[in-house]
């Protein structure tokens, strides 16, 4: 992500100063950049240096929201717009007031998911999620919407950020022993790939299984590769819609170029979101520096220039502080769509619902804030067809008899009233079974059954209709 994004970032630069509309412009950004890696502590530290050393007055990127919580009350300290446009609030917003959000607001997609759910008529999820800072609002949210659509979710499956391949195969196989077979998953790339790796190798990426992937990972494909989507034949993703326009449409040539000159070998084929959100938001850092209107007593002299990193001597940038202000009020028409800044965040609109069969993400369909799911933007229609896994169209149900189970179902055997039901060559036959069979075979789906004779070894009856229902009660027919 960091590597796609910075290819973006420099493209969003040399854009918005070559710009005519911007020719007159008397502020330039000037970019530092600091690769930290996912490390938290190495993020800070780059943090700290950034503001004490460089004196910067505004931070792009902190890429987790574990790095982002740390960098965020830095931010606070020294008065510096810290901005992530890749990192889930780990934060109630209001709290950290110098932490800017330039992606989408988590909890509309929360919505977006229930609505999916919703629309097949699943009545149990179960979130599978990386336990990290990333979810600590998300899955909450996430509960609280299908509760709204009235699905139940008896139990929330956590992965720890350092889960070994052992630990994933155990969690994995007590997913497999629950009877819900709907699946959201939200975790990183790397640990999401060994998940669904593992998913697959224990036939759960077949027939009967659904998984919903949460935005990000419906972008894995373009971070880590098509080895991603070689086990994750038939699931269904969420992202940001974001229209084809043909500024986009250069961009993505040219980001491609540049991308692979700067990382050979690497293929990738387009920005993703992410990127997007990169890209605006320099533009945006950009306007709103200009419309910061600095004058020079502004940048007061750093008075400890001298390579330290030590906490407290960070100064407050009275800068910076007008940068936030004029940041959070732009807006444009920017490459992922309308910028807007509310609840220090980007205003979220519509989603795009992916479905991955073979090596491509065919667009279904999409949620929007006001009409919900439809399978085209400008008039309610039906989904498209999707895949499920196991290369299935029909519409999973939701959930899964437990394995190797059948039903029993006791038989009375008696004399007379033979029309009802009667017992002939060992099978049961009469109006009874035929009705019984007839209830059976109009469920979508199939119950393997097994017709128990409630009777002794010689073939005569066990005893009255009391004691077989008594039998069924104690399971012992
Ligand atoms: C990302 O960029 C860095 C620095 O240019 C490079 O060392 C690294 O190999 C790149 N990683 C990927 C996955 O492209
Ligand atoms: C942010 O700074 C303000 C004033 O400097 C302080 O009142 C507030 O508690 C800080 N918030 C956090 C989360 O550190
Ligand atoms: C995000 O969206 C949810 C639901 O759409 C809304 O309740 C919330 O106020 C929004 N803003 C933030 C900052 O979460
Ligand atoms: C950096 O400057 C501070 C304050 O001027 C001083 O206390 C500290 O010793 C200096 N550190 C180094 C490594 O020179
Ligand atoms: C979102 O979808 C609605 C229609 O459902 C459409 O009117 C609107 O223009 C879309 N917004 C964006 C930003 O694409
Ligand atoms: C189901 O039955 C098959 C064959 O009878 C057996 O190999 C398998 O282990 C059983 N599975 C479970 C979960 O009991
Ligand atoms: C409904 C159900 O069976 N839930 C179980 C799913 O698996 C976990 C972990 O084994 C159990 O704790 C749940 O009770």
């Amino acid at each position: 992500v960091g590597n796609i994004s910075w290819t973006c970032i420099q493209l969003a630069l040399e854009d918005f100063y070559a710009d005519a509309r911007h020719a007159g412009y008397r502020t330039r950004l000037k970019l530092h950049l600091r690769d930290t890696g996912l490390d938290a502590v190495e993020a800070a530290s780059a943090g700290i240096d950034l503001l004490k050393n460089v004196c910067v007055q505004a931070i792009v990127g902190p890429q987790t929201s574990t790095q982002a919580k740390f960098l965020a009350e830095l931010g606070n300290k020294s008065s510096v717009p810290i901005i992530s446009f890749s990192a889930n609030s780990p934060s109630r917003s209001g709290q950290t007031p110098y932490f800017i959000r330039t992606a989408w607001n988590d909890s509309s997609q929360a919505e977006a998911i229930a609505a999916l759910v919703q629309k097949h008529s699943w009545r149990e999820v179960i979130p599978v999620f990386e336990d990290d800072d990333s979810n600590t609002r998300f899955i909450p949210d996430l509960v609280g919407a299908l509760r709204q659509v009235d699905t139940h979710v008896s139990y929330r499956c956590k992965i720890h950020p350092s889960a070994t391949e052992a630990d994933l195969k155990s969690t994995i196989s007590s997913l497999k022993e629950n009877w819900t077979s709907v699946f959201v998953v939200r975790m990183s790339h790397t640990l999401a790939r060994n998940f669904f790796k593992l998913a697959k190798d224990e036939g759960m990426m077949d027939r009967g299984f659904v998984w919903i992937t949460a935005y990000s990972l419906t972008d894995i494909f373009d971070v880590v590769g098509s080895p991603a989507l070689d086990v994750m034949q038939g699931v269904i993703g969420l992202k940001p819609y974001v229209q084809d326009t043909v500024e986009l449409h250069k961009l993505s040539q040219r980001w491609r170029k540049k991308y692979q000159l700067e990382n050979p070998g690497i293929s990738a084929s387009i920005p993703s979101v992410y990127g997007l959100y990169a890209y605006d938001t320099i533009w945006a850092l950009a306007l709103a520096a200009e419309k910061a209107g600095y004058v020079n007593s502004d940048f007061g002299p750093s008075v400890t220039n001298n390579g330290s990193t030590d906490f407290d001597r960070i100064d407050t940038s009275k800068a910076a502080e007008k940068l936030r202000g004029s940041l959070l009020d732009v807006t444009f028409m920017g490459m992922s769509g309308n910028f807007c800044i509310a609840d220090m965040q980007l205003v979220s609109v519509n989603y795009t619902i992916i479905n991955i069969i073979g090596q491509k993400r065919k667009v279904v369909g999409y949620w929007t804030p006001g009409s919900g799911i439809s399978g085209s933007l400008n008039v309610k229609a039906d989904l498209g067809t999707i895949r499920w896994p196991g290369d299935n169209e029909n519409v999973p149900r939701g959930w899964l008899l437990p394995m190797n189970k059948t039903l029993q179902i006791g038989v009375p055997v008696k004399p007379g009233f033979d029309e009802f039901v009667k017992f002939e060559n060992g099978k049961p036959k009469g109006f009874c079974i035929d009705v019984f069979e007839a209830v059976i075979n109009a469920l979508s789906y199939d119950v393997p059954l097994h017709y128990k004779p409630f009777a002794d070894k010689k073939g005569n009856s066990k005893g009255t209709y009391d004691d077989l229902v008594y039998s069924v009660y104690r399971k012992g027919i």
